[in-house]
């Protein structure tokens, strides 16, 4: 099977999922807690998950699928066709806002990303990549991005890591929110990944991301010629939970390198 047939069928199931997810306002949803009080799941979430699943593994029963929802399979290894779903990113808007959040699925090859997908489900616009062929908005380029000086930069950050938390330092951080210009925080990490793929903020920073938030957008940022890494600078890690900065490639050193300097001298 090439490339271009998983594309297409990835593109038919991710519309007819997002028009599945639209249709479901009319109905009473099931919102429940995961890890903590803030951690919403809905029944569209799951019901999402499962659809892609039974769609995937009927197309080829050999693809492995990780998703948020855990309704795929427990993979410990990338090797194969893996598809990374999260089939609500930005569950809290989902359910407070009715807008601002996405499906997304990056397809990966023995690890490396070679199809991304981020679905604006309520604006309907796709965007997605090929690697190597570039990426797109509902079949419209995207630009390559522009050079930047930190010091013009619109930087997407959550609040929480600017502010005394039990996973990072967080003095570094108000550092680098008075370096630049603006800061964003948008709630679904996919959209916020894809406004720098898109160069409408210059990076996106958070502390804690997980494989399924960040799979198809990397593989959308690497083909405008963003950088994403985690925040000691090294490779994403599709099976952990990790920090992540995508970001414009000219500041993407700086703010890790500023990050890592103010870290060691607050120790
Ligand atoms: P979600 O809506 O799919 O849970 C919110 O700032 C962003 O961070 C969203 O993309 C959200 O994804 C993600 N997020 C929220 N809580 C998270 C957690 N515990 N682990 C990883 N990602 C999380
Ligand atoms: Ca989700």
């Amino acid at each position: 099977m090439s490339i271009a047939e998983v594309h297409e069928f990835a593109k038919a199931i991710i519309m007819e999922a997002g028009e599945r997810i639209r249709s479901s306002f009319s109905e009473k949803w099931v919102i429940e807690t995961k890890a903590d009080a803030n951690d919403l799941v809905t029944n569209i979430d799951r019901e999402t998950e499962l659809f892609f699943i039974e769609k995937i593994k009927t197309f080829d029963s050999t693809h492995k699928i990780l998703g948020e929802e855990g309704m795929g399979e427990k993979i410990d290894s990338i090797d194969g066709v893996v598809w990374i779903i999260d089939p609500i990113d930005g569950t809290m808007n989902f359910i407070r806002q009715h807008r601002n959040f996405a499906i997304t699925i990056g397809v990966y090859i023995n690890g490396i990303g070679k199809l991304g997908y981020i679905y604006d489900v309520m604006r309907d616009q796709l965007y997605y990549a090929k690697q190597g062929q570039g990426a797109y908005m509902n079949e419209v380029p995207l630009k390559p991005l522009q050079a930047i000086s930190l010091n013009k930069a619109i930087i997407g950050l959550n609040a929480t890591w600017v502010t005394p938390n039990k996973r990072i330092e967080h003095e570094p951080m108000i550092d680098l929110v008075h370096k630049v210009r603006g800061t964003r925080s948008y709630g679904s990490a996919a959209l916020e990944i894809v406004s720098v793929a898109c160069g409408r903020m210059d990076a996106y920073i958070s502390l804690r991301l997980s494989p399924w938030d960040i799979a198809g957008g990397v593989v959308i940022a690497n083909e405008v010629g963003a950088i994403a890494s985690n925040l000691k600078n090294e490779p994403i890690n599709l099976l952990k939970q990790d920090t992540f900065i995508v970001a414009n490639p000219t500041i993407h050193s700086e703010i890790i390198d500023d990050y890592i300097q103010l870290k060691n001298e607050n120790k």
